[in-house]
Order: C-alpha cells, then structure tokens, then sequence
C-alpha cells in the first residue's frame, strides 16, 4: 500500500491535491496544522474511500474536537506514533518525542511542527533501541533552507517499507 504523508499545509490544502492527484495513495495521513475545514479536505481526498487521518497542530481551531492530539496504530507488523511535535519541543530536540514513542511499543514516528524533512533511524538513550523519526517537512512553507515537500511511503503485506521524499 502506499500512503501519502504530508503536513503544516497551512491552508494551502490545494497543495495537498495535487500531491494527492499526483501519487493515487492508498491512505493520507497530515499530521497537523491544516488550518481549514477538515470535512472538505477529506471528501476532496476520497474519504472514506480512502483512509485519512488529521492530527491537530498549534495552529489548528477545533472546535469541534474532531482532530486527534496524536494517533498510534499497526499497519503491517509496524506500530506507528503520529503526532504534530509542538507537545514534545521538537523544535529543541527529540528525545521527549522518541520516548513517547516508545512508552507505545511504536518503531516509527512521524511529525511535522519543524517545516523541514527528517528520514532517520535514531538511537534511543541507554541503548533502548532504534526508532525510525519521519518528518515529511511542510508542502506549502518550508523553512532551513528546504523546499515545499511531502513523503510517500511504499509498505509491502511483509513489512518492508521505503521512504520517498517528493518536492512540489
Ligand atoms: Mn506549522
């Protein structure tokens, strides 16, 4: 299956429809600060024909609480963390991020909050293992010198899985 990872679209969910049109993913997952109207963002991008999950950003109004603060579930042997990042000062570090990662028995973690990607194994501290950090970077404001982007990520019924990085 492929899936489409993408976030901080920031209102610009015009972006996420062409990467969308462009990639015919399986499953969406934005994790966070979509800043417009969820409801129409998921039908535009199939659902529930096609799964997606929104995780709520710093910048997202909820008022309806309909975004999760963050999601963990099983695909293909694989346990995922998802979330924004702003609870976890990502801007500062990961270690707050990997460890609730790891409290959840999750081998990959996916964010966003920094606007720029991060595709890396990352070593827990005390030798507690190795988690796989994803962060697709922002599709529409990208910062530290990266370009708008997104991921998409192949995972086969056996659990291998790659990482691609798209730029717009
Ligand atoms: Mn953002």
């Amino acid at each position: 299956m492929k899936i489409l990872i993408a976030s901080d679209s920031h209102g610009r969910s015009d972006l996420l429809y062409k990467a969308f049109d462009t990639e015919k993913p399986d499953m969406v997952i934005h994790l966070g600060d979509l800043e417009d109207n969820r409801d129409i963002v998921e039908r535009e991008l199939g659902s529930p024909r096609i799964p997606c999950l929104f995780i709520k950003g710093n910048c997202d109004y909820d008022s309806e609480g309909k975004l999760l603060r963050s999601s963990v579930f099983t695909l293909k042997n694989h346990r995922f963390f998802c979330t924004h990042g702003h609870l976890y000062s990502v801007n500062y570090n990961l270690n707050g991020l990997m460890y609730e990662a790891k409290d959840n028995d999750c081998d990959i973690v996916l964010f966003g909050h920094i606007h720029r990607p991060v595709n890396e194994f990352m070593d827990l501290p005390f030798g507690a293992g190795k988690i796989h950090v994803i962060n697709p970077g922002s599709i529409a404001y990208p910062r530290g010198g990266s370009v708008k982007s997104y991921m998409t990520m192949n995972l086969k019924d056996d659990g291998a899985y790659d990482i691609e990085l798209k730029t717009l």
